[in-house]
């Protein structure tokens, strides 16, 4: 029972550390990714994945839960501290699961929803055809104005009072800009729909202040935790005390048997870091660092899709330099430089080619990375992309890049 991985599995083993050695040498701008704290870290690797504890802290299926409801209570009750919200389900496996929760939680199938469209901002799980929510329900589907790129609320307005949707989301993962849940919770109110609100993407600056809050306005909350919220890969789901029960029901044994108590743990130490002043002012730092990767990309000449950010992430649309997204993903990657390729609003190009890229800062803040490194990450996107294909600046990219990430150490103990 004593040995170790390298002596169990060389093969897993060698993968993890050359993992630890990416992440420590390339720059990190999926906005969707970041690196958890070694005490989240420890958390996830810990002994409590030997646990079943399906049900909840007191009311459990299985013996031997005694500790286990001491993590999952010490979680329940700091997210709701940190959001403020009456309720929240902690086990959703993930950002789909917790979507799905709330689905199954308040729709049959056939139900009208009307959530965001895809590529404009949304995410798979709210309607796309490839989904199940888009095989289960009867979807219709809102977007951003052609002339600002921002959400069009009087489409909105209009789908909800031609369809009459039981279900209306706010929320997905490409939007650079702040969300606001008034507007979306008065349509709701005035067609008789619920409201989920999906803040996978800025669940850290909602719960930071800097970013406005669908608590109090949504039925429904959802959100990953390991996005901006910077805890172990997962979901949760927040609501109204009222739709507490149905939806724990929902969460087990409807969508999912036992929870991931090692996860339920990470998340629980994860919303602990998170309120403190010094992840405030983490928080505050991400979307500084957005501001001015955008102005140092603007000044470059690149488009941004709505002109800008409110928030971690900025969407490039790269058609107007007549390159693609995955050629432009594929060029970075090979310079040392992480993002993804996506869609833009009226896109013409298929989801594995797309126009655009998204960038995000949260995992670079992590690093203690501040403006003045944005500035230079901007430079050497530019270089990548303005000869893109030639391996000479990628080679003296990857350079800069070793050069750059070298000073903002992450994970030492792994990468030696
Ligand atoms: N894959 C996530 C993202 O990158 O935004 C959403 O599921």
């Amino acid at each position: 029972m004593a040995r170790r991985l390298a002596e169990v599995d060389s093969e897993v083993a060698k993968a993890l550390h050359e993992e630890a050695q990416r992440q420590h040498r390339n720059l990190e701008l999926i906005a969707s990714e970041n690196f958890v704290s070694e005490a989240v870290l420890e958390a996830t690797g810990s002994v409590l994945t030997n646990k079943y504890a399906e049900g909840y802290p007191g009311r459990r299926y299985y013996g031997g839960c005694e500790v286990v409801d001491i993590v999952e209570d010490l979680a329940i009750a700091r997210a709701k501290e940190l959001f403020g919200c009456e309720h929240a389900n902690v086990q959703a496996h993930s950002g789909a699961q917790a979507n799905m929760a709330v689905y199954f939680t308040l729709l049959k199938p056939g139900d009208v929803v009307l959530g965001p469209n895809l590529s404009h901002g949304g995410h798979l799980t709210a309607g796309s055809p490839v989904n199940y929510s888009g095989k289960f329900y009867s979807i219709v589907a809102y977007g951003v104005r052609r002339d600002t790129e921002r959400i069009d609320l009087d489409q909105v307005r209009d789908l909800a009072r031609q369809h009459r949707p039981r279900l209306i989301i706010a929320g997905g993962s490409a939007f650079p800009r702040a969300i606001d849940f008034t507007p979306f919770g008065e349509i709701a109110r005035e067609v008789g729909a619920m409201l989920m609100a999906d803040i996978a993407h800025p669940a850290g600056l909602v719960a930071a202040g800097l970013h406005p809050s669908p608590i109090g306005i949504a039925d429904f909350v959802t959100t990953t935790t390991h996005k901006t919220l910077r805890g172990p890969r997962g979901g949760m789901v927040m609501c109204r005390a009222a739709h507490a029960a149905a939806l724990d029901k929902t969460v087990m044994p409807g969508v999912q048997g036992g929870p991931l108590m090692h996860v339920i743990a990470a998340k629980a130490v994860a919303f602990k870091e998170a309120l403190t002043p010094e992840w405030r002012a983490y928080q505050q730092q991400i979307v500084k660092n957005a501001r001015a990767l955008a102005d140092a990309l603007l000044a470059r000449g690149f488009r941004l899709v709505s002109g800008g950010t409110d928030t971690h992430l900025l969407l490039l649309d790269l058609s107007t330099r007549n390159v693609t997204g995955k050629d432009a993903q594929e060029a970075l990657d090979r310079a040392w430089i992480t993002v993804n390729k996506n869609t833009i609003p009226f896109e013409t190009k298929s989801p594995m080619v797309t126009s655009g890229i998204r960038i995000g800062t949260p995992a670079v803040t992590t690093r203690g990375m501040t403006e003045a490194e944005m500035t230079v990450i901007a430079e050497l996107i530019d270089r990548v992309l303005s000869k893109l294909g030639d391996s000479g600046v990628e080679a003296r990219v990857r350079g800069e890049v070793q050069a750059l990430t070298s000073r903002f150490p992450l994970y030492p103990d792994r990468v030696r």
